[in-house]
């Protein structure tokens, strides 16, 4: 084997096995709650409104035609069960926080969403109308002064990524609107859109039919590419 074959072969021999993430369950709210599900194994899922419902959500791009919006103090639960065997989970989702939030200081407040998933448990805050405390934890914003036009007030929209250890057969989430200062309604109220829900298959995991058919293809390459150098060296 060449010096070049051999390099090659390192590198690819080097490179840590990177985990193919698979889709479990992704929704952007457009025509329902189960738009693209798979190709990660999953046994059932399910979605409790506790009060949401498909919204309009125009007035901000990132979120098409329709949102899921709650102005209730109800929760929102998404579940999935019978998961197959995974090292990881990536949950994404957009969250609206919707009109006169009063933060954990204005008035009426305190104002919180509650965002809870296996093992993570957040406290949020937006102060829209009033208040001085603004805490979206790890979330980024990515809007804010855009009305999805519920009430006259402006909202802020937050996207989340989070990307944890995970290895039990079942997911859940719920987020819920509480704090002494709820108002709901028009006053106040929560959306969510762009759901994603991804796993990593757990180590050991043959690799995708692709994924060695790329690395096959890679080999051939650089024989094909020793091959035709041979005549110019000679
Ligand atoms: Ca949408
Ligand atoms: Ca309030």
């Amino acid at each position: 084997m060449s010096r070049l074959s051999l390099l090659a072969l390192a590198a690819f021999v080097a490179t840590p096995a990177v985990a193919v993430e698979q889709n479990i369950w992704s929704t952007t709210f457009e025509t329902n709650e189960y738009e693209t599900l798979g190709p990660f194994p999953w046994g059932s899922l399910g979605t409790i409104y506790g009060g949401a419902s498909f919204q309009s959500a125009t007035g901000f791009t990132g979120f098409g035609n329709q949102m899921f919006r709650n102005d209730s103090g109800g929760g929102t639960s998404f579940s999935a069960v019978g998961l197959g065997g995974h090292s990881m989970l990536h949950l994404k989702f957009d969250l609206a926080f919707i009109d006169s939030w009063d933060s954990i200081n204005g008035s009426v407040a305190p104002d919180i969403l509650f965002v809870d998933f296996d093992g993570h448990s957040y406290q949020f805050t937006v102060n829209n109308a009033s208040g001085s405390v603004f805490d979206v934890g790890p979330g980024t914003v990515i809007s804010s002064g855009s009305n999805l036009g519920y009430s006259s007030w402006s909202d802020v929209i937050v996207r989340y990524d989070f990307l944890f250890a995970h290895t039990g057969p079942t997911f859940g989430m719920t987020i819920r609107f509480g704090g002494a200062g709820f108002q709901g309604g028009a006053d106040e109220s929560w959306g969510i859109d762009n759901f994603s829900l991804a796993a990593e298959p757990a180590q050991g995991v043959v690799p995708e039919p692709a994924t060695w058919a790329m690395l096959i293809a890679g080999f051939g390459m650089v024989g094909a590419t020793l091959r035709r150098r041979r005549p110019l060296v000679a």
